[in-house]
């Protein structure tokens, strides 16, 4: 189902109460709702431009990247630049998106990930997959959290179109519902869905995630999906942002159980610590240059997302082309050097 916003919602910061009930609603039963008019022509047209020109020079280096090789030819991760005037408040801080993730998370989630997802002309098909794991394995450890079986989602995935995104360009495929199959939790790590033919039959015929330019596809991220062979001689530029349940402490936003006391207190006090993979608090904030701290802070916060970011000023630079998957969500550097190429 796609929703539109009016100028009221606009100007108000918030979408009717109707509206945002009927959006989670899409989004926990379905596994996506789109929603039109959340991103200006102008913030599209100048990350059109940067995108494209940045999978130029990717694919210049002449070689496939680790995700190609992970998932599927011409599938790029795209590292987005994190420098004004590419950080657009309507993207990063649009109290309409925060809404939704707020009514989906629950205050204080927080900003995850801010990457490209590209498809090149030529791409090839990714195995059938699903970006994150439930947060309860079990009905009974969902029941003993006060969780419903199967459970809803803790992170929320914001799939964002700077061109209309089509079956002629290699628009994602989806398996609507398929958040809510529980049998993937009783798969050991690293089982491909490829072998459950039977599953894939019953949750078929899958769907496109077809979104127009300015639009956002809101999705549950244990939804089923796979990047596809794009068709067109022309890169599908696409967006992809992902936020948290406040819940989840661990800095790739897994959900935490069990925090000692005196590391709780110190994440209640500080927003900005994360659970490390060593176990240890460290400051889990996306990096961006000092230029972008206005696209953070132009607008209001009326729904309490912690936007989660932290900035670096000269002479510190971000390469973005770097660490997508790393804490920061890219990379620091002294040189100045911004490429794919180190
Ligand atoms: O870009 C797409 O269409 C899907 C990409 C995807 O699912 C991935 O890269 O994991």
């Amino acid at each position: 189902m796609t929703f539109s916003v009016t100028e009221e919602e606009r100007s108000n910061g918030a979408l009717a109460a109707e509206k945002i009930a009927l959006i989670t609603s899409e989004i926990s039963t379905r596994g996506f709702a789109v929603v039109t008019g959340l991103i200006s022509p102008q913030t599209c047209e100048l990350l059109l431009t940067s995108v494209l020109e940045d999978a130029q020079r990717v694919r210049a280096l002449g070689k496939t990247t680790a995700h190609e090789e992970h998932t599927g030819r011409g599938h790029l991760q795209l590292g987005l630049r994190r420098f004004a005037p590419y950080v657009r408040s309507d993207l990063v801080a649009n109290p309409l998106i925060e809404h939704v993730v707020a009514a989906m998370l629950g205050p204080a989630a927080w900003l995850g990930f801010y990457n490209g997802n590209v498809n090149l002309p030529g791409s090839t098909y990714q195995p059938l997959h699903y970006d994150r794991p439930f947060s309860w394995r079990t009905k009974e450890k969902a029941e003993r959290d006060g969780e419903s079986w199967p459970p809803p989602t803790t992170t929320l995935s914001c799939s964002v179109a700077l061109t209309d995104l089509t079956e002629n360009n290699g628009a994602t495929e989806i398996y609507p519902g398929t958040h809510l199959e529980t049998a993937v939790t009783d798969w050991p790590l690293g089982e491909r869905i490829s072998n459950h033919p039977d599953l894939i039959e019953r949750w078929g015929p899958p769907a496109r995630m077809i979104v127009p330019t300015g639009a956002i596809c809101f999705r549950d991220p244990r939804m089923w999906h796979r990047g596809v062979p794009n068709p067109s001689d022309q890169t599908r530029p696409m967006i992809g942002l992902t936020y948290h349940a406040q819940r989840c402490r661990q800095w790739r936003g897994r959900l935490v159980k069990n925090l000692a006391a005196a590391d709780m207190e110190k994440v209640l006090q500080d927003p900005a610590l994360r659970v490390l993979d060593d176990g240890a608090l460290g400051d889990g904030r996306l990096v961006f240059e000092e230029s972008a701290r206005d696209a953070f802070t132009a607008t209001d916060n009326p729904h309490e997302i912690n936007r989660n970011v932290r900035f670096v000023d000269e002479p510190l630079k971000v390469n973005h082309f770097l660490d997508a998957h790393l804490i920061g969500g890219a990379r620091v550097v002294k040189d100045h050097v911004i490429s794919p190429d180190a």
